[in-house]
């Protein structure tokens, strides 16, 4: 008789007695009793979170189902981290199968913007990646935003198919789900571990949904070029907004800087006096300056501690590395991926951001 595979209803992975080492580790027998690994239960009952080997998915075999199948996939992306939720390794496995858009985190954005400019911004978003979407949703997972109508959404277009919810580490996967089951099953327990940092879900996590189809929760992916692939932990923590973001204008003239954190920097080089409004985590404090001044001054908040989050890999400006831009005739925000962005309208000025290595800025149309 073969034996029985059990894997850890929290993060998916199955579930071991000998290496606490590695993942699905449970220190108890596997009778078929246990649904948690050691992780999972220290991760939902204390919020202890371990550091786990951050693991690449292996798509291929997570969707070759899914696509033989036409299963609906519901490509949850964070509406705060926008471009660092579209993953475009994972497109070639996904094509082919319906796909619905559930825009998350709407909660962390302010209430004053129309939620059909963020559908529009999202959809458009898909459009220039060539992924033709059916509908883009808006959703808070925290605060139970939109769930009916996702729910309904999903129930119109799977036709009695699987449904497989994919995207990005962190952009609330998991956290959804647990809120769906609530309302699909009367679930009363958060059963999925979730938490603030990347890699929660480890493996496909598969939930029956009635007799003949199951909803997976997969494993998302860490983007690459942002500040989640390259900040630790305890700065992750200050820059992922879990609130309403409230932003934040400096009128600046040419030859100041805004520091941000101590982890990046907003040098205005040159150009007319103009408006620039932050949107960033409120956890982040920001300090004005003059440009002359601003290598001494990032370096001495830095060095005591004055300014927060700072990163054990920066201990000066000169860990950070500059990008120049010029910026379009147009109003534009300047995205510094995975923490945040700053809106302006551009008249051909110049300005340097400073970021940490590795993470990759961009200049797009605004989003708000
Ligand atoms: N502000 C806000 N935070 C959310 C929302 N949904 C999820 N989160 C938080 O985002 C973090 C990541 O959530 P998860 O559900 O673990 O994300 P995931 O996509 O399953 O991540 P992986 O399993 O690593 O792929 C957690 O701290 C959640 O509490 C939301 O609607 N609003
Ligand atoms: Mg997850």
């Amino acid at each position: 008789m073969s034996k029985i595979k059990l894997t850890c209803f929290g993060c998916g992975c199955e579930l071991q007695n000998t290496d606490p080492s590695t993942t699905g580790y449970t220190p108890k027998p596997l009778d078929g009793s246990i649904v948690l690994c050691q992780r999972c239960y220290r991760l939902q009952h204390y919020g202890e979170n371990q550091d786990e080997a951050l693991i690449k998915p292996d798509y291929k075999e997570i969707f070759s189902k899914a696509m033989k199948k036409k299963s609906l996939i519901v490509y949850v992306v964070d509406l705060f981290a926008l471009e660092s939720s579209i993953i475009r390794d994972l497109f070639p496995y996904i094509f082919d199968c319906p796909i619905l858009v559930v825009a998350n985190k709407r909660d962390i954005l302010p209430k004053s913007i129309n939620d059909n400019k963020l559908r529009e911004f999202v959809f458009k978003k898909f459009k220039d990646e060539g992924i033709e979407i059916k509908d883009v949703i808006c959703s808070s997972a925290f605060k139970n935003y939109n769930i009916d109508e996702i729910i309904a959404a999903i129930n119109s277009l799977r036709q009695n198919n699987d449904v497989y919810i994919v995207g990005a580490s962190s952009v609330g996967k998991s956290s959804l789900i647990n809120v769906l089951l609530k309302v699909i099953k009367n679930e009363t327990r958060d059963l999925i571990s979730t938490s603030p940092y990347p890699g929660t879900t480890i493996a496909t996590i598969t939930i029956p949904i009635d007799n003949h189809s199951k909803i997976y929760d997969t494993p998302g992916i860490v983007p690459s070029n942002t500040m989640y692939a390259v900040m630790e932990k305890n700065v992750l923590k200050y820059i992922i907004p879990k609130s309403e973001i409230k932003p934040k204008t400096y009128q600046l003239n040419y030859n100041q800087a805004i520091i941000i954190g101590g982890i990046a920097r907003f040098d205005f080089v040159k150009g007319k006096r103009s408006g620039f409004t932050f949107y960033l985590s409120n956890n982040v404090d920001l300090h004005r300056c003059k440009l002359e001044k601003a290598d001494a001054i990032f370096d001495s908040l830095v060095t005591q501690g004055k300014i927060k989050p700072t990163s054990s890999s920066i201990i000066s400006s000169a860990s950070l590395v500059l990008h120049e831009i010029i910026l379009p005739t147009d109003r534009v925000d300047i995205v510094i991926l995975g923490l945040g962005w700053i809106n302006v309208k551009g008249s051909g000025q110049k300005i340097n951001i400073l970021v940490p290595e590795g993470v990759n800025i961009l200049v797009r149309s605004p989003k708000i």
